[in-house]
This record gives structure tokens, sequence and C-alpha cells, in this order.
């Protein structure tokens, strides 16, 4: 009974080992969300992109919306219609994407 027990108890401490060390991973992994380029402004390093709901934001709803490139090349990749996998971050009150993948 009591060698059941301590087993019990060495699996749950395992257990717990196991997910505070899982975060960092989980996290990298977590996708980007989906967009898609309506219309990109290369002279601004400004694109528009329509998108889902970004909680994380306080976009509840879908929305289209012109964001800031952090890095004006990274637009160079894509054209209006596009789907793509976007990085969106705020940035000094001013949402930037710092980066975009094209979807497959
Ligand atoms: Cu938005």
């Amino acid at each position: 009974m009591t060698g059941f027990y301590l087993f019990k108890r060495l699996r749950t401490a395992l257990l717990v080992v196991g997910l505070l060390s899982a975060p960092s991973a989980v996290f990298a992994q977590t996708p980007l969300p989906d967009g898609q380029v309506v219309k990109i402004d290369p002279a601004a390093g400004k694109i528009t992109i329509k998108h889902g709901p970004l909680k994380q934001f306080g976009m509840d709803e879908g929305m289209t919306m012109v964001y800031r490139a952090a890095d004006p090349s990274m637009l160079a990749i894509v054209k209006p219609g596009d789907k793509i996998k976007f990085a969106p971050e705020r940035e000094n009150g001013q949402f930037t994407v710092t980066k975009i993948e094209k979807a497959k």
C-alpha cells in the first residue's frame, strides 16, 4: 500500500516537472495567426491584412487593418490576395508585423 502511494507521489512529481519544463517548448510552437494580404504600400512600409480575432490585442472579431512592417523588405515576398501567417505586435502603440510567412 505504502509502496503504491510512493509510486503515485513520484509519478505526480515527474508529471509536475514535465509540465514546468514544457511551457517554453509549447510557446515556441504556437502557430502564427492566419491572414490575407489586402494591400501593400512599400513606400510607407505598410501592409493591410484581413485577419481573424486576435484576443491578445482586444480584437475580438475578425477585421481588416493596416500594420507597419518591422522590416519593409518583408513586403517584397507577398502580394495582395496572398494567404499568410503573420506575427503581430504592438510597438509604441502601433500595430506592427514582425514576421510574414506565405501560407501553404
Ligand atoms: Cu486587427
